[in-house]
């Protein structure tokens, strides 16, 4: 079964004049030249490398527009189920790169561009990232489009198109974190394809009547209404013709400017409306857990769900498919229909985290109120169509927001969320009789000053599947923050899809290299590999080849030297490549533990000075990376930045120590970023305290890339180390179960840090003492850990620093050293966002490949 759609006229002549994607090198640099003269209507003697760059952007976005369209056309006529990705965030980085590798198209470029005098390297430079993402959540958001696509599952990404996308981050000479915006969008974005066609209304305020028949249906009326303007992102596929879509929305005025205003000489009240249209879109909300409680991003929230949700059931309805439990459905009705769907629900809706939450009240708004199903058919139907991933347990990053905000913005909204409730509580009731604190845990709205709704909850009773992100995570999802949830709704409804990253950009893009020697050696195409990244297993006996491993270790300094090279061109500093590279990049947490890491740095720094001249020979060279940002109101966090800056000025130009110890705070951390640093590192650090960090995402990336790992046993720490083997990871540090104790021994029987950590309180002094400049502007951070140490960094420090030495020891064999690498790559396997999207479609979505025919 199938929807019939044709062109006008004959479909063979429209097809003729299609330009193909089997390109030559002349093709290539002809259609080159075209947009150099066209689209950006410049000439062959004053083109930059920023021109060269758009010119072979639009190019290449000629091809992907081909299999795009085939690929939307193929998915309209076969009609299969489809899912549906709503993300907030969508951390993309740069696209050319990615798009020539996965079209297969790279060498020819790289050909025809030289021919016409540019560098493909320089040229890929000039792509400014799209950063529309805090971190790991929106990488990984990135990764499953990416996946997606490459699996020929019928997918599609849904979020919001920022105007300025993470700031850019500064570092003053001080060390303190600056924040500047980030207009992503200046030099026009090449891959977008703005659809002003495609438009929804969005309302807000207003008021919200209940009908007088009794039958639960309201009217929503007033307030303001905002258009929603539709960009599209094409997303290729690794060698495959599937090219899907990311949805991007745009918020404008409905009416744009007020003329009545304007003419009685209120110039600013005329804007007003359309700028608070705009705003709803201008920016991306730079914190990694919290963000509550801010009007605007509850309005951002919503104008994405609701314009998303209007789309979903536009195409729903073109498809002509009836739900087949509900045959009267008005839906259906809209449109003549022939076939019947054999699964309940034709659309997957997968929530990322909590923000698209409002999805499932808004989905029962239409129902109910616009397409007139009766509660229990909606309510049946949302929960047939969400699926809710939760991604981190830390209380203070569960989101909640205050019911008088909700009852203003979204009136109806709150009405329903409200009646979801007591349907919701009266069932706990029924199971569990008089059981008071069960209601007053479960309930969807928290009491207090203001009262609150809980997203999760909100979202977990909504859904028909909940997942954590990691084994560990998912148990800790199930036994502590969703127990209640669990012990109501039975177990099965609750999962683990452990995360994943692509490993064509995560591996064959960004270590080109290593890429062609796993390619080599294993002797399978590339493009085999790479979908099935399971063959990288083949590796593993040449870890036992001397040649091998010289090529291997070869590679890893090469890729030294590019970063080395980086920061050279960028930042003017020389770093020295003959020593071991230690990365920490992530957001600036104290869940994390950055701090950890640099109060260890000043340890080995310590140690160093203590040694005579001879014994320092003798001692492990290492440079020490760290990038990342931190939220700009967090505190803490940017003592942390301003630390390690403050310590890198001293040691790196310290005579005794810099031949064997340097540091470096890389600013403005990004994907591309990453994309040096990864390939780079010996030895990554992913030291969160136990049960704190729900997967991690970039430990994958380094171990792929022959990194090995230091890590504590939390998230996909544990799942590493249980494919690689503990024998090549370092895990240190106390164990989740442990925490809580430990917690409340920290509350309830202090001990002073230096009886228990004298070496941590040494280091300490040191820093209050004022060897890294003034101390005092340090005190609130050292204080994190004086009193209270709620992330124990008190009790995990001498297992670290014990941890360190082992990494050290490790390396000074470096032919084992080496050989753990090789096997560490090997093992990763399991790792590839591949693999987690297929369990998603199988488990979760019910959804299957479609290929183009
Ligand atoms: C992150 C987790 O912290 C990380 O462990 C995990 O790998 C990643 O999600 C992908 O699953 N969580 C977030 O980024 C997060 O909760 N961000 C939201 C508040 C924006």
């Amino acid at each position: 079964t199938g929807k019939e759609v044709w062109p006008k006229g004959d479909e063979k002549v429209w097809k003729a004049g299609m330009r193909g994607v089997d390109q030559d090198v002349s093709d290539i640099t002809k259609s080159f030249v075209n947009h150099v003269q066209t689209s950006l209507a410049r000439q062959a003697y004053n083109l930059d490398n920023l021109g060269a760059y758009q010119a072979a952007a639009l190019s290449v976005r000629d091809s992907l527009l081909v299999n795009w369209n085939e690929t939307q056309l193929n998915y309209t006529r076969k009609t299969p189920k489809r899912a549906y990705y709503l993300s907030l965030e969508f951390l993309m980085g740069r696209t050319l790169d990615n798009a020539l590798l996965n079209l297969g198209l790279k060498d020819k470029y790289r050909k025809g561009i030289e021919a016409l005098g540019f560098n493909m390297e320089d040229i890929l430079e000039k792509e400014r990232d799209a950063a529309l993402g805090n971190g790991g959540l929106g990488r990984l958001a990135a990764c499953y489009l990416d996946s997606g696509a490459s699996q020929e599952l019928p997918l599609w990404g849904y979020g919001l198109r920022y105007q300025y996308g993470i700031f850019q981050q500064l570092i003053s000479p001080e060390g303190n974190q600056l924040e500047a915006p980030d207009p992503w969008l200046e030099n026009q974005n090449p891959w977008e394809l703005p659809r002003l066609d495609v438009t929804y209304e969005v309302r807000f305020y207003g008021q919200a009547e209940r009908n007088q028949d009794g039958n639960g249906r309201a009217t929503w009326t007033g307030g303001q209404e905002v258009l929603a303007v539709a960009y599209d992102v094409m997303i290729p596929g690794y060698k495959t013709k599937t090219t899907n879509n990311l949805r991007l929305w745009e918020s404008r005025p409905k009416r744009g400017f007020d003329l009545n205003s304007f003419n009685a000489g209120n110039y600013e009240g005329a804007v007003e409306s359309s700028n608070s249209a705009a705003a709803i879109t201008s920016v991306l909300y730079p914190n990694d857990s919290t963000t509550f409680g801010k009007e605007l991003r509850l309005k951002q929230q919503y104008f994405w769900t609701a314009a998303s949700l209007q789309d979903i059931l536009r195409r729903f309805k073109n498809t002509g498919k009836p739900i087949a439990e509900f045959p009267d459905c008005k839906i259906l009705n809209s449109m003549a229909s022939t076939h019947l769907s054999d699964d309940p629900s034709d659309a997957a809706i997968q929530l990322n985290d909590t923000h698209p939450t409002l999805a499932i009240p808004e989905l029962m708004r239409i129902l109910i109120d616009e397409e007139e199903l009766s509660w229990d058919e909606a309510w049946k139907i949302v929960n047939n169509t969400f699926f809710y991933t939760n991604h981190t347990v830390l209380p203070e990053a569960l989101e909640k927001w205050p019911v008088p905000l909700v009852e203003h913005v979204l009136p109806r909204h709150m009405q329903i969320i409200y009646d979801i409730n007591l349907y919701f509580l009266q069932a706990v009731e029924k199971k569990f009789p008089g059981d008071r604190d069960r209601l007053a845990r479960m309930s969807l709205i928290e009491e207090g000053y203001p009262k609150q709704v809980r997203m999760a909850h909100l979202a977990c009773i909504g859904s028909r599947k909940v997942n954590g992100v990691a084994e560990l995570h998912s148990d800790l999802v199930k036994t502590t923050i969703l127990k209640d949830f669990v012990e109501f709704e039975g177990v099965s409804k609750f999962g683990n899809v452990t995360n994943g990253v692509t490993p064509r950009r995560w591996l064959d893009q960004c270590n080109v290299e290593l890429s062609d020697l796993i390619t080599k050696t294993l002797k399978v195409d590339k493009n085999v590999w790479l979908k099935d990244l399971t063959k990288l297993e083949g590796l593993l006996p040449f870890a036992e080849n001397k040649k091998f491993r010289e090529q291997w270790a070869a590679i890893k300094q090469r890729n030294k030297e590019r970063l080395a090279h980086h920061v050279q061109s960028t930042l003017g500093l020389t770093v020295r490549t003959d020593a071991m590279f230690d990365v920490q990049i992530k957001r600036l947490h104290e869940y994390k533990r950055q701090t950890l890491n640099i109060l260890g740095v000043i340890h080995r720094y310590l140690t160093l000075k203590g040694m005579s001249p001879a014994e320092r020979k003798k001692s492990n060279r290492k440079v020490v990376f760290f990038a990342g940002k931190a939220a700009p109101a967090y505190y803490i966090a940017k003592l942390t930045i301003r630390l390690i800056v403050n310590v890198a000025r001293v040691i790196n130009a310290d005579p005794d120590t810099k031949d064997y110890l340097q540091l470096y705070f890389l600013p403005d951390y990004s994907v591309s970023l990453a994309e040096v640093l990864i390939p780079a590192s010996d030895i990554s650090q992913h030291i969160s305290t136990a049960g704190t960090e729900a997967s991690g995402t970039s430990n994958m990336k380094f171990c792929l890339n022959g990194g090995l790992l230091l890590g504590t046993v939390d998230g996909a720490n544990i799942e590493i180390a249980e494919e690689v083997g503990e024998s090549n990871v370092f895990f240190f540090g106390h164990l989740t179960p442990a925490v809580e104790d430990l917690r409340y021994q920290h509350t309830y029987h202090p001990v002073p840090i230096e009886q228990k950590c004298p070496g941590l309180a040494k280091v300490l002094d040191q820093v209050s003492a004022g060897l890294f400049g003034d101390g005092a502007p340090y005190e609130p951070l050292l204080n994190t850990i004086r009193q209270g140490d709620y992330y124990l960094l008190t009790d995990d420090f001498d297992s670290y620093i014990a941890a360190l030495a082992m990494v050290d020891e490790a390396y000074l064999d470096r032919d084992e050293w080496i050989k753990k690498s090789i096997r560490t790559t090997a093992k990763m396997g399991k790792f590839s966002s591949d693999r987690a999207i297929l369990e998603y479609a199988e488990s979760y979505w019910n959804l299957e490949p479609t290929s183009i025919a």
